[in-house]
């Protein structure tokens, strides 16, 4: 047999299609063109094919024998209600099976707030569980042993109390700090880009980024000092591109920052972890971590360390939350799945499965075990974790790899050529780019060119709503208050005054380490409320202007009959108000994830309504001030922290104080169908949960200002 070459597949392939096989080339979000068909010769001029697992650049894993010498640490996150409540959750996941603990706290420990904040009263013990002093983290972790079991805490904003609180719970159960192993999420530049929970602005805040580096490095040997995050980039739309370089470019600036502090680079740089977003797109996923790991070492070797572990880019990763739906919800075991797998498959040190209920609210014990279940079985049972990096060598994943490797570097040059990330932050590149990418996904997938099972096609006609874990943020937040109470009149008030002026005096010097004297606040008791405003005295609060894209969302519709129908109506309908239609886009609590509010802002700007973004961080009545004086004709508000059934009726009320009653209130985001009818009780028109498309919202909304429909 003669050997083919590809002009004979060329040809093959025409004849079989009937078409060009370019034709079949798929054009990905990150402006790759992946091609039907590789092979050897898409390997040639790639330097990584041929490297090894556990030397630089580490491409095929960080460890000689990865998971034939040590499997993937199985590491839920989670927390919610109480400490007691999470503690009892911990402790029979650990003994179902799980490996490792990681700590989801609510958004007012996020934000620095102690849980009797009156700005806080919709978010104590909702998406996380709620910390507010040392007692708290002493239950939290009562019976797990600190000396064994690695705990990860996803903190950004209240880093500093945070962190120091568990250094004492650690010490006071008789583990000292230098024993104890976990990380810290600690990143907080990800935080002004995409998801929010900061506090101070960004250059104190950066600060405290170096503080953390410096006392781990010195105190705590077995502890990751940060989490370079790009999970949060690809949930609030990025591509896997910006993803894979805004992430390393973030850890770049942070290795300035620890350098700039005096430290050497092999002190801490072994130490430094990161954490990615595993979605659908199987293989690209995969590529993407080979890729991190090249590109990390690449960058490292800059700083000419002399450990070959300060070059080594360890991870962990989550399987996507924005890939879940709320419709058909077990379709998401079967998403899960598959990310699991290529994250396995791109060699993550440790992996955090998602619930299948993801869309609608926190996961409950069934949909924990599934989830956990998703892991275990692809450990034991399918063979994965018996070859290192099993997908080396594909003519497709490795000119993934390359081509990711590229794409993503000179996006870093990008950032780099700005200045660095701080400097790109500031000018508010990175965000719009994520913005851009986010606004251009929803419409493919409402165009139905992206195709969602079970939302955009095979719809169901009937959904039966599934079990959900319901939060009482009344008892949780009473019992809050109650313990914050307790231990304010057991402590010595003078002792706690002292060491929360010391945190004052050094974060207004600049002089030596907040976590170290954040540690000797909390043995004696201040809360994380009031360390934070220790720092808060000093470097302020942040506060971000919102900023909404435009023209993206439109464009994707050009020339599309659609979107031409409705806006001739809301031609018609502005004529009628003499204006045209206004609405108030709005973020209530604490809640900062605002991919959704971003995107409806601008899809409907796009479509001719007159927008108004209201910044994050509202409380109904500021909100309900807003849109009196703003004179809207609609309140749409985005809840994604499970914050409405508080806040709803709040703002419905506050709306009714000052003469807004005839505004029309309507919300979105992550909330259960149990809620719909008490939503509707209580002075909301319409809920457009997960999976809705946008023009039909704006149909919808248009029909509400028309009284076409009192409600939806
Ligand atoms: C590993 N080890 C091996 C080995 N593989 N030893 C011998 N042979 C092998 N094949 C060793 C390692 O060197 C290490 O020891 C120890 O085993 C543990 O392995 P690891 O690979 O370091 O795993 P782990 O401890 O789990 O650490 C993983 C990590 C860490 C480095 C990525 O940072 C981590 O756990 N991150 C989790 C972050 C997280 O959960 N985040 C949640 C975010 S949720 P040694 O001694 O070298 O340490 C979120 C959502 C939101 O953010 O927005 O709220
Ligand atoms: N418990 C479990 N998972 C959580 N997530 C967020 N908060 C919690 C929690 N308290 C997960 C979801 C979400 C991602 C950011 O983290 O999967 O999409």
């Amino acid at each position: 047999m003669t050997k083919k070459t590809i002009k004979d597949w060329e040809n093959l392939a025409e004849r079989e299609l009937k078409a060009s096989p370019e034709s079949l080339t798929w054009q990905t979000p990150e402006g790759i063109a992946v091609k039907p068909l590789y092979t050897a010769d898409d390997l040639e001029g790639i330097d990584h094919v041929g490297s090894l697992p556990g030397f630089a650049p580490f491409l095929r894993g960080p460890r000689a024998t990865m998971y034939a010498g040590r499997p993937w640490t199985i590491r839920q996150y989670a927390g919610f209600s109480t400490a007691e409540a999470s503690n009892a959750f911990y402790r029979k996941n650990l003994a179902a099976g799980q490996k490792g603990l990681s700590v989801a706290f609510d958004l007012a420990t996020h934000r620095g707030y102690d849980s009797d904040h009156p700005r806080v009263e919709g978010d104590v013990g909702k998406a996380g569980v709620a910390i507010d002093s040392v007692e708290d983290m002493k239950i939290l972790f009562d019976g797990i042993p600190l000396e064994e079991m690695s705990v990860s805490m996803t903190m950004n904003g209240a880093v500093i109390p945070i962190l120091a609180s568990f250094i004492v719970a650690g010490e006071e159960q008789g583990v000292s700090r230098d024993k104890l192993s976990g990380t810290i999420q600690n990143d907080i530049l990800k935080e002004f880009m995409v998801r929010n929970t900061y506090i101070y602005p960004p250059e104190p805040s950066m600060r405290l980024v170096a503080d953390i580096i410096e006392y781990t490095a010195k105190e705590m040997p077995k502890f990751n000092s940060i989490s370079i995050s790009g999970y949060h980039m690809q949930e609030a739309g990025a591509t896997l591109v910006q993803e894979l370089a805004f992430t390393l470019a973030d850890g770049r600036e942070y290795v300035r920052a620890a350098l700039a502090k005096g430290l050497n680079v092999d002190e801490f740089a072994g130490r430094l972890s990161f954490f990615f977003a595993i979605g659908m797109n199987f293989f690209m996923e995969a590529a993407k971590l080979r890729a991190a790991r090249l590109l990390w070492t690449r960058i490292m070797t800059e700083f000419e360390p002399k450990k070959p572990s300060s070059l080594m880019l360890r991870t962990h990763c989550q399987t996507s939350g924005v890939s879940l739906q709320e419709q058909d919800p077990y379709n998401n075991i079967i998403r899960t799945a598959f990310e699991a797998m290529s994250a396995a498959l791109g060699g993550t040190q440790s992996l955090h499965t998602n619930s299948f209920d993801e869309a609608i609210a926190l996961p409950t014990e069934f949909s924990a075990r599934i989830a956990r279940n998703t892991q275990l079985i692809l450990q034991h049972e399918t063979g994965v974790t018996k070859v290192v990096d099993p997908l080396a060598g594909s003519y497709y994943v490795e000119s993934l790899t390359n081509e990711l490797a590229e794409k993503a570097w000179a996006l870093i040059e990008e950032i780099e050529a700005m200045g660095g990330m701080t400097e790109a932050v500031n000018a508010g590149l990175p965000k719009r780019l994520i913005e851009e990418a986010a606004t251009r996904r929803q419409a493919a997938v409402d165009k139905g060119e992206e195709v969602i099972v079970g939302v955009n096609k095979y719809r169901l006609d009937n959904e039966e709503p599934i079990d959900i874990l319901e939060i009482d943020n009344t008892a949780v937040r009473a019992a809050q208050i109650r313990r914050i109470e307790e231990t304010k009149r057991r402590r010595n008030s003078a002792d706690v005054a002292k060491a929360l002026a010391t945190i004052t005096d050094l974060a207004r010097s600049g002089d030596g380490n907040l976590l170290a004297a954040a540690v000797e606040a909390a043995r004696a008791r201040a809360t994380v409320g009031e360390i934070s405003d220790a720092m808060r005295a000093a470097f302020g609060d942040h506060a971000a202007t919102p900023k909404v894209v435009s023209k993206i969302y439109g464009k994707a519709y050009e020339g599309e009959p659609e979107l031409a129908v409705l806006t001739e109506r809301l031609g018609e309908v502005s004529d009628k108000l003499g204006r045209k239609p206004k609405i108030m886009v709005a973020k209530l609590g604490q809640d900062g994830h605002d991919r959704g509010a971003k995107v409806i802002a601008s899809a409907f700007g796009d479509i001719g309504f007159d927008v108004l973004a209201g910044p994050l961080f509202q409380t109904p009545e500021e909100a309900a001030d807003m849109a009196v004086t703003s004179k809207v004709n609609v309140i749409g508000v985005s809840s994604l922290a499970a914050g409405h059934k508080t806040l709803m009726p709040q703002l419905a009320q506050a709306l009714k104080k000052r003469g807004g009653e005839d505004i029309i209130v309507i919300c979105g985001g992550v909330i259960p169908r149990q809620d719909y009818e008490y939503l509707m009780d209580n002075g909301v028109s319409a809920v457009f949960g997960p999976g809705t498309n946008v023009l039909d919202a704006a149909r919808a909304v248009l029909d509400l200002i028309e009284g076409k429909r009192r409600n939806i």
